[in-house]
């Protein structure tokens, strides 16, 4: 049993002085109590907080992040144009490359204060579509990449059968996503398989790539596939999307999930960017998470997520770093936050009478990240994995502050450098805002950029 004493926390029930958290051997949360001094042999730190889970990622994409800034031939650079890109650098990737990206993406997301990732994974075959000896293959490499970030995985095998509503085969380099729904049945075996060398918080949910991807039939066979177990799918992210799916089934594609499918808590809809009033009111109340990713969404010019309209709904809302153009907790929120500032003229948007903006933010990731991932996370509780974060109180922007406004002075004028120690499921990943592995993880990522780009 370790212990740490805080002398500051965010419990529950509210902020707390003197707080004594107490982590059994498994990682979990065994006890928290008040002390007004640290207990014996505790660690101390100043502000502890629980830390959120980072609920969506392609983490190969880290690889291209700022390589796609430039207009090409088309008239008009947008989001289509980006994942035509997208596919043409991942097609070059092994699984090695897979790894040490992975691995590379996973230290900077532990870096930026997030415990744990839903790593949602297409990639699975070789170049050509060719399946690999194990069909698993680079599931394995996914998890081996959290064996040794120690992040807390949740690994998301992603069906994905056609190129677009119109059941059209798949363009070059998706290719090596496709499957059949019974083959992708075998594939999300293989991957649960490939958890089994991860600690026991390593978690796992299925991933119907979107509308526009997968069939009626292979949607309703991978919803199926475990009951137990979160489900996400990318819903509505742009308006060409939204009009491609009103054509071929029929409806908007959150229209068609409230009226088709059992979308409830279970669910979580990556970019619930394209809502009319109707799927708003329908999503929020059904319990689903809405999975936003501020930073990709601004970097693909996606839209603006109705965040006041769908709080006002009751919608859960989670936090990804999708893309991965750049890893920051702070960053995502507070890009969140500033998208609804911008379209209303207005400040402090999300804040309530009670609840500062930070802490609204934050609570929120905390809760919707945790029930994303369906990972017992998102509270300084016992029997909770102990994922936590402690911020630097050396931090200027951190001096003198108490409550809510330490999250305020995160959110909106600090970054990752004040996140100074971060376990996830008690493995103290972070210390002294450095993770231990991180020169090998550098030089096997710098190695793959060499290869790749001459870095
Ligand atoms: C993805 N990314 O699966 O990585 C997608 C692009 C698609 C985002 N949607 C591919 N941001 O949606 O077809
Ligand atoms: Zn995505």
């Amino acid at each position: 049993m370790r212990t740490i004493w805080a002398r500051q926390a965010l419990l529950p029930q509210g902020w707390a002085e003197g707080v004594a958290v107490a982590i059994d051997a498994a990682g979990r949360i065994a006890a928290v109590s008040r002390a007004p001094a640290a207990p014996e042999g505790a660690e101390t730190r100043a502000i502890l907080l629980p830390a959120v889970a980072n609920l969506h990622s392609h983490a190969f994409q880290r690889a291209m992040a700022g390589l796609t800034e430039r207009r090409g031939p088309d008239p008009r650079d947008s989001f289509w144009t980006w994942r035509h890109l997208m596919f043409r650098f991942l097609d070059q990737l092994t699984p090695d490359d897979i790894e040490a990206i992975t691995a590379f993406a996973q230290l900077e997301m532990l870096r930026a204060g997030f415990a744990s990732v839903a790593e949602f994974h297409y990639l699975h075959h070789a170049p050509g579509g060719v399946p690999y000896a194990d069909p698993a293959e680079t599931s394995a490499r996914i998890a081996a990449a959290a064996q040794r970030t120690g992040i807390g995985l949740a690994l998301l095998p992603v069906l994905y059968e056609h190129g677009g509503c119109d059941g059209r085969p798949l363009g070059p380099g998706q290719v090596r996503f496709g499957t059949t729904p019974e083959g992708f049945a075998r594939l999300a075996e293989g991957a649960a398989r490939a958890l089994a060398p991860l600690p026991p918080d390593a978690g796992f949910g299925i991933a119907p790539h979107s509308l526009r991807a997968v069939s009626r039939p292979g949607l309703a066979a991978a919803v199926a596939l475990r009951p137990d177990r979160p489900i996400h799918m990318h819903l509505a992210e742009q308006p060409a999307e939204v009009a491609e799916v009103q054509a071929a089934w029929g409806a908007r594609p959150g229209e068609w999930l409230l009226a088709n499918a059992p979308v409830g808590p279970r669910w979580c809809l990556i970019h619930a960017t394209h809502l009319d009033a109707a799927e708003i009111a329908g999503l929020a109340g059904s319990g689903a998470v809405a999975g936003l990713c501020p930073i990709t969404e601004s970097s693909l010019g996606d839209g603006i997520f109705a965040a006041t309209g769908w709080r006002a709904a009751g919608g859960a809302i989670g936090i990804g770093s999708d893309s991965n153009i750049r890893l920051g907790l702070a960053e995502e929120l507070r890009t969140l936050e500033y998208s609804q500032r911008l379209r209303d003229g207005a400040r402090a948007v999300l804040a309530t009478p009670a609840q500062s903006t930070g802490r609204v933010l934050y609570q929120a990731a905390l809760a919707g990240g945790a029930q994303a991932l369906g990972r017992a996370s998102g509270a300084i509780a016992a029997g909770n994995w102990a994922d936590l974060v402690a911020l630097d109180p050396e931090a200027p922007d951190l001096w003198g502050r108490a409550g809510d406004g330490i999250l305020d002075a995160w959110i909106f004028a600090g970054d990752n450098a004040m996140v100074a120690d971060v376990w996830s499921a008690g493995r103290h990943v972070i210390a002294g805002g450095r993770h231990a592995a991180e020169g090998p993880i550098w030089a096997a990522y710098r190695a793959v950029m060499a290869r790749l780009i001459g870095a």
